[in-house]
């Protein structure tokens, strides 16, 4: 194909490319050459040693870093980023007896993976159009290689400390997604970190999971921890707060984003009822409403149940008297013992004594082990230092 066309036509095509990127709907768009990652490659070993990995990245460290064992001799990567909202406009008010949860901004509208997938069809389209031989394989979030680390190299920002890509227009309010395709365009360079002195996301993250400037312990980080399943240690318990699903307390921090929200981009545009729902419905709701109403973003991707587990730990970090028999009905009847075990962390939260007898009473019944554990901690915690009412929940 190269043989056919020439550098000059190349240049070209990229100059109409950054042209054309309003109608196609990218909001920024960089190329990266196809070499190995190598430092990646090394970051991620010792990312690995370290225990730091989440679970939910590609496993095949070669894979994760070299674009030719993904594409039969790939010649460029496009990165694109498209920017998404960090504003909730007209919030519902969480008060006592309507306490809300807060889904993270990553979950707001229609699910990302789906807008950026259209935006690289439109993409593709818009090359075959010109090289009808073009040859493409898309990636977001999904894909084996790091986003982030292509993103960097294509120009798009730089990897800051809180371990995202910020562009310097739009901050870290982007997704991120990228093409590897057969055309010989020319590279962007990559753009000087901007992070400077500052350590305010390091500061700020709830848990410590920022270890380090860029480097993330999975483990701890809310926003993981929050898409997990199982049960959540007390301690952190208190430190997820209202979130029901993700965490961005370490990108609302950064000076970098202050005063940026995107709100060109109409599928990504929150419904406030939807990203900040009250808390007691989520309780009890079945599968198939569940999918009714949170099937169309991408906190659903994992399920009901970390949502609904968040949800009972929120109400306890609330204190929400109001919700008692709503938080004893899950401790007696729901089938999962995650959440049974939750809810008694929670009423023992409360603690009063319409919470304390269902507790007691529980203890006695609670078959499964983990559950029981906690139900009894929760009776031994109030014992040892009944609820002041005087700690505030750090509601985001
Ligand atoms: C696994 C994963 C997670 C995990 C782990 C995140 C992490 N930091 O490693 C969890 C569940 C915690 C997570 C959370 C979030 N995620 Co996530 N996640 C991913 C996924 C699938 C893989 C990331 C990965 O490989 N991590 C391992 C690390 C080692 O690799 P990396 O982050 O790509 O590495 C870069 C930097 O971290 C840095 N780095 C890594 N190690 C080190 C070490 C040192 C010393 C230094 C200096 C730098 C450095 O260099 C790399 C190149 O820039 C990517 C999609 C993808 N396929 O890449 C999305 C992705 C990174 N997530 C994304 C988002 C939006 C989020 C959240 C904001 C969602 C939320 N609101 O809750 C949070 C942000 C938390 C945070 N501070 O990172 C976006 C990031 C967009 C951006 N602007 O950066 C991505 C790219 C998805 C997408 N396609 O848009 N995520
Ligand atoms: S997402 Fe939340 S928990 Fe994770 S690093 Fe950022 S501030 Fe910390
Ligand atoms: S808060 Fe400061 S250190 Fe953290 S990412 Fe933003 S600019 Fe960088």
């Amino acid at each position: 194909m190269q043989s056919l066309r020439t550098a000059g036509f190349y240049e070209e095509l990229k100059r109409e490319l950054l042209a054309a990127l309003p109608e196609l709907g990218i909001d920024k768009l960089g190329i990266a050459s196809t070499e190995p990652f190598a430092e990646l490659k090394q970051r991620l070993i010792k990312h690995r040693e370290l225990g730091y990995e989440s679970g939910f990245e590609e496993p095949d460290l070669d894979k994760r870093t070299d674009p030719s064992l993904l594409f039969d001799t790939p010649q460029s990567i496009i990165a694109i980023a498209i920017a998404y909202p960090s504003k909730l406009k007209d919030a519902p008010k969480s008060e006592p007896g309507a306490r809300r949860g807060i889904l993270a901004r990553a979950s707001w509208g229609d699910d990302y993976h789906k807008v950026l997938r259209n935006r690289m069809e439109r993409l593709e389209q818009w090359l075959r159009d010109r090289v009808p031989e073009v040859r493409t394989e898309n990636m977001v979030d999904t894909g084996a290689l790091s986003d982030r680390a292509v993103a960097e190299r294509a120009g798009l920002g730089w990897s800051a400390k809180n371990s995202c890509i910020i562009a310097p227009e739009f901050g870290s309010w982007i997704y991120l997604g990228e093409m590897l395709t057969n055309l010989p365009l020319s590279p962007d360079n990559p753009i000087t970190d901007q992070c400077g002195s500052c350590t305010k996301c390091i500061d700020a993250c709830p848990t410590g999971a920022l270890v380090g400037p860029g480097q993330l312990n999975s483990k701890l980080c809310i926003s993981f921890i929050t898409q997990t399943k199982d049960f959540v240690k007390e301690d952190v318990m208190r430190k997820i707060g209202n979130r029901l699903y993700g965490c961005d307390t370490c990108q609302i921090v950064c000076p970098v984003n202050k005063g940026k929200n995107w709100t060109h981009q109409p599928e990504l545009q929150p419904d406030p009822e939807q990203v900040k729902p009250l808390l007691v419905p989520l309780l009890t709701i079945g599968n198939k409403e569940f999918q009714r109403q949170y099937g169309n973003t991408s906190s659903a991707w994992r399920g009901r149940k970390p949502i609904q587990r968040n949800a009972v730990i929120a109400l306890g970090n609330f204190k929400e008297e109001s919700a008692v028999p709503d938080l004893i009905g899950v401790l007696r009847k729901d089938p999962r013992p995650v959440l049974r075990g939750t809810a008694g962390w929670a009423l023992g939260q409360i603690g009063s004594s319409m919470a304390l007898d269902a507790l007691a009473e529980a203890v006695g019944h609670e078959d499964d082990e983990e559950a029981r554990i906690m139900i009894r901690r929760a009776l031994e915690r109030h014992a040892e230092s009944p609820p002041t009412g005087e700690e505030q929940v750090a509601e985001v």
